[in-house]
């Protein structure tokens, strides 16, 4: 399915992986690198904490708040359907966004609570699709072994291996996986090979496209 005119465009990049595998870092190299080449670039993340939805989901991870597990799963969607109209506008402005997880992180999560993939996967559908998924593996263990999980909800070893089962299921053709063990510099190049034949395409007009595809 593809929306409308979508010329010479920005790319949706986004990155995805478990806490600590590296990719909030990533995401701000890339976003230097590519402004460093002249192109236009945001970098965005989600849960976007600075709205109201954002500060509901915020006191949850905290643990400052409790919500049924299907509640806090529509708050997230929600919270990145908010910024949808943005995204799109931003994108065909010519804009590219990194963006530091999406919806892959809303159904991985939740499924791994035990909460059903295809009723997680039904309130992302129509939000826009990534141009690429840079997926950064790397083992529960060793992301545990980093240090520095900052004590919030989901920043547990046991938890985080059920999120890494549950990303396998949602692996589709727009997904690298790059191996999140190797040094910073070597998974950075990795990414901005990859990335930059995406912006490259996306500005030759390949179209957008939505949720699920
Ligand atoms: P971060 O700010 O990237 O550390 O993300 C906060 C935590 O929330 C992290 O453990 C991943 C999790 N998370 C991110 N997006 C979603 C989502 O859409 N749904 C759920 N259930 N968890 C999410
Ligand atoms: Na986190
Ligand atoms: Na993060």
């Amino acid at each position: 399915l593809s929306v409308g005119n979508t010329d010479s465009r920005g790319g949706l990049i986004v990155l995805e992986g478990l806490d600590r595998c590296g990719k909030t870092s990533q995401s701000g190299k890339l976003l230097s690198y590519l402004e460093g080449l002249g192109h236009s670039a945001e970098l965005w993340r989600f849960p976007d904490r600075t709205t109201s939805v954002g500060q509901m989901i915020s006191a949850y991870l905290l643990n400052q708040s409790q919500l049924d597990d299907h509640t806090i799963h529509l708050l997230f969607s929600a919270n990145r359907w908010e910024k949808r109209s943005m995204m799109e506008t931003k994108l065909k402005a010519g804009t590219t966004l990194i963006v530091d997880r999406y919806s892959y992180s809303g159904v991985a999560f939740s499924s791994a609570k035990g909460v059903d993939v295809e009723w997680c996967k039904a309130p992302e559908i129509g939000l826009l699709a990534p141009d690429v998924v840079l997926f950064l593996d790397i083992p529960p263990e060793k992301a545990a072994e980093r240090g520095g999980y900052g004590g919030e909800r989901y920043e547990h070893l046991e938890f985080q291996k059920k999120v890494a089962q549950c990303y396998q299921i949602l692996r589709d053709s727009s997904w690298k996986i790059i191996d999140g063990c190797r040094g910073i510099e070597e998974v950075e190049k990795e990414l901005r090979d990859i990335v930059v034949d995406h912006v490259l395409a996306c500005k030759k007009g390949k179209p957008l496209s939505l949720l699920w595809s």
